[in-house]
């Protein structure tokens, strides 16, 4: 049995846990991280967390997956400062901002993934596509300085785990993509800054493997 109330199970590389890690983190909680028993999509893993994904939450008996429901339910239960700011709209806003990035952004990200090493440029209508969501979000966003105004919640929690794989894949193919304050807030948020380092220490080891200097 976990040592702390909260049992995660999540692997060092997906940007999903690295979002849960940073919400867990902004809400000042204490949790045990395990790596799934098999890895994720093993059968092993599936007997206890049925979607096979990282991350998913162990809450004594009850089982989640899904990053934001499982910051969600984290809100509800009472567990920290809520990650959702107050109000029916501006809840409704910060999840359809916190889709838009699971569902656009990241997986335009993801679909590069396999160009690391390869020697191969991106695609153009690749480059295009993460410009343009990028270029939307920004459109999204409110006043600032957050995703969810004047405090950080769960939207600038996975745009800060997306934003540490852009950095590096950026870096890795020359995206060339432009600076983005939202995305570099997560940097001047304490309670989050070691977990973002961690991260990007992650992703650089990653890349190293890939591209054979590991
Ligand atoms: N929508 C899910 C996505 C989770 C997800 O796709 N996680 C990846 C790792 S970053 C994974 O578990 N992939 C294995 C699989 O899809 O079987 C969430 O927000 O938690």
């Amino acid at each position: 049995m976990a040592a702390t109330e909260f049992l995660v199970y999540a692997t060092p590389i997906s940007v999903y846990s690295c979002k849960l890690r940073l919400a867990l983190a902004l809400k000042g909680l204490d949790w045990t991280e395990a790596a799934p028993p098999g890895g994720y999509g093993s059968a092993a893993y599936r007997r206890i967390v049925p979607q096979g994904t990282v991350p998913a939450l162990v809450h004594g008996s009850f089982v989640l997956a899904e990053s934001d429901a499982i910051i969600e339910y984290l809100d509800e239960i009472g567990a920290g400062p809520p990650l959702l700011p107050q109000g029916a709209q501006a809840r409704a806003r910060a999840r359809a901002v916190s889709r838009f990035i699971d569902t656009r952004l990241e997986p335009a990200l993801r679909a590069l993934f396999l160009l690391v090493g390869s020697g191969k440029r991106a695609p153009t209508d690749a480059r295009a596509a993460l410009h343009r969501h990028l270029g939307t979000l920004g459109t999204l966003a409110g006043p600032g300085p957050y995703l969810t105004g004047a405090r950080p919640g769960l939207p600038d929690c996975g745009l800060w785990a997306v934003a540490a794989v852009l950095g590096t894949l950026d870096r890795v193919l020359a995206l060339d993509l432009p600076a983005s304050a939202l995305a570099a807030a997560g940097d001047t948020v304490p309670e989050i800054a070691t977990h973002l380092e961690a991260y990007r220490s992650v992703l650089a080891d990653w890349v190293a493997a890939r591209e054979g200097h590991a």
